[in-house]
This record gives C-alpha cells, sequence and structure tokens, in this order.
C-alpha cells in the first residue's frame, strides 16, 4: 500500500469507527420505517393539567383521534407541574415510546429532560405552548402563535377604548409560553393612550380568576375601564366578581382568549366584547408528523395554527357549531 493510500485507508476506518460509535442523536427512524402505520405507534402525551376547558378539549382531541386512529397512547396529567411532567416524560423513555408530545407548563427548564429523550432516539414534539430549550433538542413545535394572539387582543382593546383609558391584565400561568407571549404581543399593538395600570396571574382557571378582579375592584373601583384575560376560564370567574360588584355589561370592556362555548356565552350576554381565537384540537396534526418521524419522513420545525376572533354579533350563531 502507498503511503496516501495507507493513511486514506486509517481515515476511513477512523470515521467508520466514529460512526459506529455515535456520539451524536440515536437513529429517531422507527423499526417499520419506512412503512409504519398509526397502529405501530406508542405515543406519550404527558399533558400539563386539567385547569381549562381549553385543556379538556386538547385532551378529548389526543384521547379521541388515537382510539379513531389506532394510536396507542401513554396520557398523564400533571396537574400544572413541571417536575410531574417531566418524571412523566421520564417514564416514557425508559418505556422506549415512538414519539412523544410535550405541552409545556413553562417555557425553561427542559433541557435535560429533552436531551434524555434525543439520547434514546425518542423523538419530541413540542404542543401548544413553546419552551426555551434549542431547537436542536426537538423535532418541532405545534402550536398557536402566543404573541400574535396578545397582538389581536391590543387591537381589539384599541377598538374598543379610542378615546384611551385604564385596563387591567388578568394573566395566564407564570413562565408559561401562552402567559408571556400574549403579554409580549398586547404590549407591543396597545395604543399609547391605554395604560395597563395592574397585572396579576389567575393561573388560567376560573377559580384563580375570580378573587384577582376582586381584588382590582377593590383597590381602582370605577378607574377600570376595560380587561385584558388571557383565556375564558379566568374571564367566568371575573364575570362572576363584577356581577357581585354590582357592574352591568360592558361597564368594563372584556378582551378574552380561547373562543371555548363559556367565552362565547359571556360574549352573548354581553361582558366579553372579542374573543381571541386559540385552537385546542391538535391530536390529527400531531399524530400525522409522528407519524412521518417514525417513517423517517422529513417535517417542518413550527407548524403554526391558523385562528381569528370571534365577537358578539355572531356568537349566537357560532355557539351550537362550537366544538369546545
Ligand atoms: O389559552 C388556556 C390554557 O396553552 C394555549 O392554556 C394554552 C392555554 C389556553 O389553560 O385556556
Amino acid at each position: 500500500m502507498s503511503r496516501i493510500k495507507s493513511i486514506a485507508f486509517l481515515l476511513l476506518v477512523a470515521t467508520l469507527a466514529l460512526a459506529a460509535c455515535g456520539g451524536g442523536a440515536a437513529d429517531e427512524k422507527a423499526d417499520c420505517a419506512p412503512n409504519c402505520e398509526y397502529t405501530d405507534m406508542v405515543f406519550c402525551y404527558p399533558q400539563l393539567g386539567a385547569e381549562s376547558d381549553w385543556r379538556t378539549a386538547n385532551t378529548a382531541s389526543f384521547k379521541e383521534n388515537a382510539a379513531d386512529l389506532g394510536v396507542r397512547l401513554l396520557f398523564s396529567d400533571a396537574q400544572q407541574k413541571q417536575e410531574n411532567q417531566i418524571s412523566a416524560m421520564r417514564a416514557c423513555i425508559q418505556q422506549e415510546v415512538d414519539v412523544i408530545g410535550l405541552p409545556p407548563v413553562v417555557e425553561d427548564g427542559w433541557e435535560a429532560v429533552l436531551t434524555e429523550a434525543q439520547d434514546a432516539g425518542i423523538p419530541v414534539i413540542i404542543v401548544d405552548r413553546s419552551v426555551t430549550a434549542d431547537a436542536s433538542l426537538y423535532a418541532s413545535h405545534i402550536g398557536s402563535d402566543m404573541v400574535v394572539e396578545g397582538q389581536r387582543s391590543a387591537d381589539e382593546m384599541n377598538k374598543l377604548l379610542p378615546d384611551g383609558g385604564k385596563v387591567v391584565e388578568l394573566s395566564g400561568t407564570t413562565g408559561s409560553g401562552a402567559a408571556v407571549g400574549r403579554a409580549e404581543g398586547f404590549r407591543m399593538n396597545l395604543n399609547d393612550n391605554i395604560e395597563i395600570i395592574d397585572s396579576q396571574t389567575g393561573n388560567f382557571t376560573t377559580a384563580e380568576g375570580k378573587p384577582v378582579m376582586e381584588a382590582f375592584l377593590s383597590k381602582y373601583g370605577d378607574e377600570i375601564d376595560g380587561a385584558f384575560i388571557h383565556n375564558d376560564n379566568m374571564a367566568i370567574g371575573a364575570v362572576e366578581a363584577m356581577k357581585a360588584a354590582g357592574l352591568q355589561p360592558g361597564d368594563i370592556v372584556i378582551v378574552s382568549v380561547d373562543g371555548t362555548r363559556g367565552g362565547f356565552q359571556l360574549m352573548i350576554d354581553g361582558w366579553v366584547q372579542a374573543d381571541v381565537e386559540c385552537n385546542p384540537l391538535l391530536g390529527p396534526q400531531v399524530y400525522e408528523m409522528a407519524l412521518r418521524l417514525m417513517n423517517g419522513e422529513s417535517i417542518e420545525r413550527e407548524v403554526l395554527t391558523n385562528e381569528t376572533v370571534y365577537y358578539p354579533d355572531e356568537a349566537g350563531d357560532l355557539l351550537p357549531t362550537r366544538k369546545y
């Protein structure tokens, strides 16, 4: 062997050896690739909780579609606690599921468990809310653009308070992609003559939304012109507080988010003036992407849901057609 040839041979051997011992992510294709079907799939969904009607609809979408498609679903409910979601993910990694769908309760703190999934060769699709972890740690994100939802909410508030005014914000779970994005988008588009006089979390629940509005009312009284409420369940709680304080629909204009039946009813009753849609029915899209991942096909790194804004004048006609 000439010197050059033997160096080339040594380089080849070294490359093959490196490839064999890996070092990067394990192969994420399933053994059945490229012919995997839904009935081959074991899908893990460590749901973040059951805090809202949006969440109930999201859970139903994953359960019902799994049953229809023949996907084996490993479902758990983390009760709004990140540590529970992380333990559920670890259990799924141990069971060698094919794909994990993660709806992260908060944005930060996912690097370690995402790395563990990647090392085990299990692709993760981030569902609904976003994470701050590097995008190389997960396959894709499917969900809403929460900043756009916040911007749309501000556009509605600008229309409702053309001469300016004072608004309060009832925000979602602190540190969640949904609350962070909506707060940011709202501030981006809000007119200069509208002042946010206070912002408190109601953790996306009716039970916690009510006392937050009670506190706003006792602190600011009739100074409040409008309320930006990050979801319909907190709006239901806030309206209960407003009724108890003797307010009438429209005394404080409300922009809410989600577009659930509860939100539609508040629009029909005159309490909410605009409901910014956030679609929870993500099951079919996520399973379709999971199957493509199993088969080693290419996927989009981010899929944003197409959404709109609903108004009181159409709420009565649309309510019977709403799925959630
Ligand atoms: O708006 C809220 C739920 O993450 C988009 O979470 C979701 C939000 C939704 O609790 O109702």
